[in-house]
């Protein structure tokens, strides 16, 4: 769900092109803001027309601009009603001409946000968060501008299975992982190039390539025995056509994400992982998405190890719109959890991220702890916590494997994280990770910056690991 539940059905040609109508204050009022009331629409039938009330109206403090002239109006709305959201097309439209934020860009935003059909009160509110990053993160340069309000747009608008968006984050994910490439498939060209059958000298090659790009020797045993069973299966006997089978293989090798059942709100999420891998901030990144689609998130810092991890979260939480619950350094994280969940039922929030402390994984301790939180979670709010989610470094390489084992032997993991996968030449990691403990990954981190933290699908990864140019 889109923080703009009710514009996708809009989307499409639908979109209202006739000068919206104001809306009522009542009609605003029972929309509701994104605040507690993030409650879930179902997206009507495409031809059903926006409820009149429900638009809101162009600017009034603010006559028409040059910004604002009826044939930038007319490109605008052409491009939204052209059958299908080109995204980049669109929002060139929006920001043809600006350069900063300020009044110009808010007439432009209301006015899109009024042809959508949006809600007043979410558009306003869109407005104003968007606002207050932008001067929170100092955003000046126009491209920064650009690429955080089309992060935004897209989550609250419910268009990153859009297929240029999805176009866009391949990209991203290509020059994420060209170390990673670089390393996994020198030799890989070599070896498909050359002309001939699938000897022994073929697989000790290919197990050469793969011990080289850090997948460690179980992984690699299981993927060659996998790689072998599928050439006979497709027929392939040729190494010139094998880049078909390992392209195969790889798309299939990560297990698809379950989504979690919650019966009731809120969705308790537990994250955990070792020193410095990402936890703190890929729970900022996490709760930054979920607030962007509408959902009322509070971060529990239930690493109370430090004083330094709750002030992160807490300048964190104020950031991105979360609530923030934390004790004082030094508390019992399970109290924390317990707490923290308590406020969460009472408060209406939709998430709630639990933050945890990493310290080193062979210490016994932190493992007992964890499990604790877990039990504490479980009797204070059944069917919690509602995913497990382990973060991992993937320039760690094959530590990523015993962290995942120890951790998956504790708690239970229901999904992984890999983070910093920007950079490093250790990406094959997550083959092995997905090999060895069959755990989908649900997210990569490509980089510090909020929108860096992405869905991960492992036909595009493959895709990316394999393309071209190797
Ligand atoms: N390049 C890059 N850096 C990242 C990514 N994710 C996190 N980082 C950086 O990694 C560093 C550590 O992140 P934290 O979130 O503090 O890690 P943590 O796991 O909470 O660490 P502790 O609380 O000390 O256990 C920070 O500087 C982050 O900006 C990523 O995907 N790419
Ligand atoms: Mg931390």
């Amino acid at each position: 769900m889109g923080f703009f539940s009710k514009v996708k059905k809009l989307w499409g040609g639908n979109v209202a092109t006739e000068t919206p109508v104001e809306a009522t204050p009542q009609a605003a009022l029972e929309t509701g803001s994104q605040a507690g009331q993030a409650v879930e629409v179902e997206p009507s039938p495409a031809s059903e027309p926006a409820a009149e009330p429900d638009l809101i109206t162009q600017p009034e403090a603010k006559p028409q601009t040059a910004e604002l002239t009826q044939a930038w109006r007319d490109a605008l709305s052409a491009s939204l009603t052209s059958g299908r959201a080109k995204i980049s097309e669109w929002l060139g439209i929006l920001l043809s001409d600006i350069s900063a934020t300020g009044p110009d860009l808010w007439a432009r935003l209301r006015f899109l946000f009024a042809t959508l059909g949006a809600p007043k009160a979410e558009a306003e509110a869109f407005i104003a968060e968007f606002n207050a990053w932008a001067t929170a993160m100092n955003l000046q340069k126009p491209e920064d501008i650009r690429s955080e309000l089309r992060y935004r747009l897209v989550l609250a608008l419910d268009l990153e299975q859009e297929q240029e968006e999805r176009t866009s984050l391949f990209k991203k994910l290509t020059k994420g992982l060209a170390k990673t490439k670089a390393r996994f498939a020198s030799g890989l060209g070599a070896l498909f190039g050359r002309s001939g059958g699938l000897d022994d000298g073929f697989w000790d090659e290919l197990e050469e390539i793969f011990i080289t790009a850090d997948m460690g020797s179980e992984a690699t045993q299981k993927l060659l025995g996998n790689l072998k069973t599928r050439a006979r299966t497709m027929g392939v006997t040729e190494a010139s056509r094998f880049r078909e089978v390992l392209s195969a293989e790889l798309e299939e090798i990560f297990p698809l994400l379950k989504k979690p059942k919650v019966a009731s709100a809120p969705e308790v999420v537990m994250m955990v992982g070792v020193n410095g891998v990402g936890k703190t901030t890929t729970i900022a990144k996490l709760a930054y998405r979920a607030r962007l689609q509408g959902r009322k998130v509070l971060i529990a810092a239930g690493d109370t190890f430090r004083a330094a991890a709750i002030g992160q979260l807490e300048i964190w939480a104020g950031r991105v719109g979360a609530g923030i619950f934390s004790k004082a350094e030094g508390a019992d994280p399970a109290a924390v959890a317990f707490e923290a969940v308590d406020k969460a039922q009472r408060e209406g929030f939709d998430l709630v991220l639990l933050d945890t402390a990493g310290r080193l994984h062979t210490k016994v301790n932190l493992m007992e702890e964890l499990r604790k939180i877990k039990r504490v979670l479980e009797k204070k709010h059944p069917g919690a916590p509602h995913r497990v989610v382990l973060v991992i470094d993937a320039t760690t390489g094959q530590n990523a494997l015993s962290q995942t084992k120890l951790f998956h032997e504790a708690v239970g993991v229901d999904e992984i994280v890999l983070t910093k996968l920007d950079g490093t030449a250790k990406g094959g990691v997550m083959v092995s990770v997905a090999i060895t403990h069959k755990l989908p990954i649900s997210f990569i981190g490509l980089g510090e910056k909020m929108e860096d933290l992405r869905p991960f699908v492992g036909e595009d990864f493959a895709k990316a690991l394999l393309g071209d140019g190797d």
